[in-house]
């Protein structure tokens, strides 16, 4: 019997009867229950575990091809993963839907009671953690091997409660009545050190020893991830902080001192406690520090060992394997993966650096100078000593690299350094992902060419072929086969097949199906139906939505102003002939960020007060509800009419959330920022409300000595919105963020609002003519298919990983 082959594995059941035969021993012999008191939570836990154990048989089968054919690796890390909702997801992949839903009913529940009880792991804050969790999806369902690496934090996302007075707060303990979707893979556990010093090691120049101070251990389990269509399942590697059991002082114990006797295995845990604990303090920004390279240590053990199982001789390691960076936060990986070559394998600094070098890629995701990481020096050489003289070291290579490209230019050589000098020394983490990887990749067209145009210029003209642009993408599964069902259906019967949900570019098949009037009719009604079901407003209303990160460069401030306009012209002019509007917000802000807060606290008093208008709520209405993560984004996505993507120019690197709603339909309102110029380009002019300024007047409009007072003299309009902002009439926020637009109006909204609002008026006049508007839907899904994050996955399959797809033979 062969083992290796998945050969010897009793067969799953494939029929009703057999899969209600194997959920019954799963409720018997795993959660030691009886189907006379099986509880709803009993249903579910047993439910996943049969779902589970069909993708661990092809989890056997994927690592059987794998270890067979000893592939090169992606290794994904990423502090970050916005998984979503598991259960419906896998029966979605396992093809049990419906075998589920008998074998549930048979112990008394129904799907959607179990489904309730299936928590997200919310291990990620927004676009960049939820990105992960797509590109993973689509790797395993190009058949790729791949593993994700990530932290198991214990308390995810903070969960969000909206109320009049704003947001609060409050512990996601994602995991509190456990999770039936993991495997602890204790054997696996890796050991991390913090602190300490180094040591020379006699008769050598380059290596040291590291005598930690601090020792962690990381213990790592894994989650099951599918492919669609394929029978590969890759996983998901996610690391948790324990003490080592020498870190219980059981002499203060026994001496009745409780706290002290665990405070340092308390210490140890903390490192996966919270998803980024606030960084405003100094203890903050540590823990932090703390959390990437613990991460990266695990990981990178991890994938050390998994190399090491097949190959001896490690010129062939960047061959076996990519490592890709996704942002600045894993890059301390560079000089581990040094200190690892160098310090442990004993290797040359040279042949360490060739390797290392050849490994890792760089994804950045962001254009905001603020959101580019440096990290204090004092701050690495206390917690990471050794980290740091093999960043100097690299430093020093590095800059006699430029030295001699650009013989006497200094001032180069310093805008460079991977050393920030002034005003306190800093080690700018992307430019030693920059120095220590093969690729780097901007997220979407324009942010790709401002990277190489302003944030990275000067590596652009040294390196002129690493720099990439792989435009993101987003999992149709998720996004529209499993959060939209209805529409799936209508478009799997117009196009003939559901092949699209593989292959998307195949909904440009609807294309001609925009013209046909029954189609049409049928569209429309299930938009409405989809806005039934989310309830937040009048079904045949103008739903418009804006839901992301709050953050001032994404402007909901301009959003709220056009609310506030819209509400002063229905005051003024009961009787005129108004389109009605629900207009959706949801999303989060940092708890630290006070403008953001301030902004949703605003919306959720102007919300209120247009509630309690009799004139002007028939017309209007402003709707917030708490806590935006995946699962009320598949909710909120297929109601949408309207897709605010609003930011001003040049900020935001490329969004997804504008590609998940124009997947499913949603019209964008947009600027020509990220990848809406990318969705303009595909979906048409007559099909996109464009508005704005671009990027590079945007910029020049700063240059210029941008003024926002010269607006709001201006228009009447904008003046009165922000006169009754800051009128006291919403409190103080109110006059908070009018002063802040008045001020400073640091991302232009007031500059953008003229044109904003007169586009809206544009989005009414088309949203009057049904047939108009239907065939805009339809054609904004008919030209979505390139955002598929197959596509991604293919393009940095091609381009950065040269990777092959490992088929995974059928069970036989
Ligand atoms: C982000 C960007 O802000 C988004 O524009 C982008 O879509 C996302 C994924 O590439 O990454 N960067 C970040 O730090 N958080 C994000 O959501």
């Amino acid at each position: 019997m062969d083992l290796r082959q998945g050969i010897g594995l009793r067969k799953l059941g494939k029929t009703a009867d057999e899969f209600q035969q194997d959920l019954l021993s799963n409720l018997y012999y795993r959660r030691g229950t009886t189907v006379e008191s099986a509880s709803a939570r009993d249903a579910y836990e047993t439910l996943s575990l049969t779902v589970r154990d069909r993708l661990a048989e092809r989890r056997a089968r994927t690592a059987a091809a794998h270890y067979a054919s000893n592939p090169r690796w992606v290794y994904y890390l990423s502090a970050e993963y916005l998984l979503g909702a598991q259960l419906e997801q896998n029966l979605l992949y396992s093809g049990t839907g419906e075998l589920a839903a008998s074998a549930v009913k048979a112990l008394g529940f129904s799907l959607e009671d179990v489904e309730d009880l299936d928590v997200e792991p919310g291990l990620g804050n927004g676009g960049l953690g939820r990105l992960a969790a797509c590109l993973v999806d689509s790797l395993a369902t190009r058949d790729i091997p791949a593993v994700g690496y990530g932290i198991r934090y214990d308390l995810g996302i903070f969960r969000q409660v909206i109320t009049e007075n704003g947001q609060t707060e409050l512990p996601d303990d994602w995991a509190f009545h456990g999770n039936p979707w993991e495997f602890p893979a204790p054997d696996d556990r890796q050991t991390v050190g913090f602190y300490g010093h180094t040591e020379p090691v006699p008769g050598s120049t380059t290596r040291k020893v590291w005598v930690p101070g601090e020792i962690v251990l990381g213990e790592p389990s894994h989650m099951l991830v599918p492919g669609y269509g394929t029978d590969t399942v890759n996983i998901v590697r996610l690391w948790s902080a324990k003490a080592s059991e020498a870190s219980f002082d059981l002499s203060r114990f026994s001496a009745g001192q409780y706290a002290e006797a665990v405070q340092e295995a308390v210490r140890a845990e903390n490192i996966s406690k919270v998803l980024y604990p606030d960084d405003s303090t100094e203890l903050g920004r540590e823990l932090r520090l703390k959390q990437q390279y613990f991460l990266v240590s695990c990981s990178l053990r991890d994938i050390v060992r998994r190399f090491r199982l097949r190959n001896e001789n490690w010129d062939e390691f960047a061959e076996k394997t990519v490592i890709q960076l996704n942002d600045t936060h894993p890059t301390i990986a560079i000089p581990e993966l040094m200190r690892l070559l160098v310090d442990e394998y004993e290797l040359e600094w040279d042949r360490a650096w060739e390797i290392t070098r050849k490994t890792f890629a760089y994804t950045c995701h962001t254009l905001l100078p603020e959101a580019l990481e440096t990290w204090p020096v004092r701050l690495i050489e206390k917690l990471l000593p050794r980290h740091l003289e093999i960043i100097y070291l690299i430093n020093m290579h590095f800059l006699r690299t430029v030295g001699a490209r650009f013989p006497g230019d200094q001032e180069r050589v310093r805008r460079m350094s991977i050393i920030q000098e002034e005003p306190e020394r800093r080690v700018r983490m992307a430019h030693l992902a920059v120095v220590g990887t093969e690729a780097v990749n901007g997220v979407a067209e324009l942010h790709s060419k401002l990277l190489r145009e302003t944030v990275l210029d000067d590596f652009a003209e040294l390196w002129p072929a690493k720099f990439q642009n792989v435009t993101n993408g987003i999992s149709p599964r998720r996004f529209i086969r499993i959060a939209n069902p209805r529409l799936s259906d209508l478009i799997t019967e117009g196009l003939g097949g559901d092949g699209w949900v593989r292959d998307l570019e195949k909904l440009a098949g609807l294309e001609s199906l925009a013209d046909d009037a029954s189609f049409r009719e049928r569209w429309r009604s299930i938009k409405r139906a989809n806005k039934v079901d989310l309830a937040a407003g009048d079904p045949d209303s103008l739903t418009d939505v804006m839901i992301k990160r709050f953050h001032e460069y994404k402007r909901q401030q301009l959003k709220l102003l056009h609310v506030v306009t819209l509400y002063q012209r229905i005051r003024a002019n009961p009787a005129g002939d108004w389109v009605p509007r629900t207009v959706l917000f949801a999303g989060k802000a940092a708890p630290a960020y006070h403008a953001a807060k301030d902004l949703i606290r605003l919306i959720a008093t102007v919300a209120a007060t247009i509630a309690a208008d009799p004139v002007v709520s028939p017309y209007l209405k402003v709707v917030f509800p708490s806590n935006y993560n995946v699962t009320l984004a598949e909710k909120i996505i297929p109601a949408a009419d309207l897709s605010e993507q609003i930011s001003l120019a040049g900020k935001e690197a490329s969004g997804t959330g504008n590609m998940k709603l124009a997947l499913n339909g949603a019209v964008t309102i947009g600027t020509l920022d990220g990848a809406n110029i990318e969705i303009h380009a595909r979906v048409g002019d007559d099909n996109f409300f464009l508005f704005g300024l671009d990027a590079y007047e945007a910029a020049q409009a700063r240059i210029n000595g941008y003024q926002p007072r010269a607006f709001y003299d201006h228009d009447e309009e904008l003046r009165a919105a922000i006169d009754a902002l800051g009128s006291g009439a919403f409190g103080e926020v109110g006059h908070r963020v009018a002063s802040a637009l008045l001020g400073w109006d640091e991302y232009l909204a007031l500059a953008d609002y003229r044109a904003y609002v007169d586009c809206q008026g544009r989005v009414e006049e088309a949203w009057r003519d049904h047939d108009r508007w239907t065939r805009m839907s339809i054609l904004n899904t008919a030209h979505s298919g390139f955002f598929s994050s197959d596509r991604t996955v293919a393009d940095y399959a091609a381009r950065i990983w040269r990777v092959s797809p490992v088929p995974v033979p059928q069970e036989n």
